[in-house]
């Protein structure tokens, strides 16, 4: 397990400004933001910008594992394209929320369409899909059920696609807010488990994606649960106001924090 950061806690910079900025702190893993991601793919020369940036790690010997594709606005056919380029391990969606016009079996049905068409794209590019926990508290639809909020959820859609290019990215803030027992939904999760977003959180009404002990998640316990399940990925902070509204300079400070108190955190196991 190492420590990995998302590059969106810089993400008024140009992405290759802000890994360069990461590496500078002693980061060495990261996952690509959805924002920067959009962003080069509207520009004029987008497999370059791309190839610089994966030309950048090569030289600092630094890893994109992840990516993560939140907007929906970059054509899915195009994130996988760009992903290849940059070396990138898994890609993390988010399942489609219920809402006021879909119903929890239509949603389940829908996740499960979505999920199939990325396999397809996933085979071919050889590149894997990690869907994100959510939790059911949705802005303005009170007393609603959000597909993809329970282990149960996403271990049903794992188990009916049946594809080792499907897991899942385990989010503790959303897992907080939908008031789980992280310790058994991790270890229910088990080997399915390939990308985290470590986050904290207070509210169990809205996620604040604070960052590390900033919260009242239970982080003993999902440590235990990483260890017992033998987890080998990334250790990753994605990140939140709690770190993007600092001015540069103090940001720098804190994320050189995190990452000292990650290291901590995984060499206590
Ligand atoms: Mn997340």
């Amino acid at each position: 397990m190492e420590p990995s950061i998302m590059i969106g806690v810089f993400s008024e910079l140009e992405p290759i400004d802000a890994i360069r900025r990461l590496a500078d702190i002693g980061w060495r893993n990261f996952e690509f933001y959805s924002e920067h991601l959009a962003i080069l793919d509207k520009r004029e020369d987008p497999e370059g910008e791309f190839s610089r940036i994966r030309d950048l790690c090569e030289r600092m010997d630094l890893t994109i594992g992840a990516m993560h594709d939140t907007s929906f606005s970059v054509k899915p056919e195009r994130v996988m394209r760009w992903a290849k380029i940059l070396g990138v391990k898994w890609i993390v969606i988010h399942p489609i929320r219920a809402d006021m016009t879909l119903n929890e079996d239509e949603a389940r049905q829908c996740n499960l369409n979505m999920l199939r068409e990325w396999i397809k794209l996933a085979h071919k590019f050889k590149i894997g899909i990690a869907i994100e926990n959510m939790h059911d508290r949705i802005p303005g639809v009170p007393g609603r059920r959000s597909f993809g909020s329970t282990p149960s959820d996403l271990l049903w859609l794992i188990r009916k696609v049946d594809s080792s290019f499907v897991g899942v990215c385990w989010d503790t803030c959303h897992a907080y807010v939908q008031g789980l027992d992280q310790y058994r939904a991790i270890k229910a999760i088990g080997e399915y488990l390939v990308h985290t977003h470590m986050n904290d959180n207070i509210s169990t009404e809205e996620e604040q994606h604070l960052t590390i002990f900033e919260g009242k998640v239970d982080w003993e316990s999902i440590l235990r649960a990483l260890k017992e399940i033998d987890y080998k990925g990334l250790f990753n902070i994605e990140g939140g106001f709690s770190i993007s509204r600092l001015p540069l300079s103090l940001r720098d400070l804190k994320l050189r924090y995190l990452l000292r108190l990650v290291e901590e955190m995984i060499s206590s196991l």
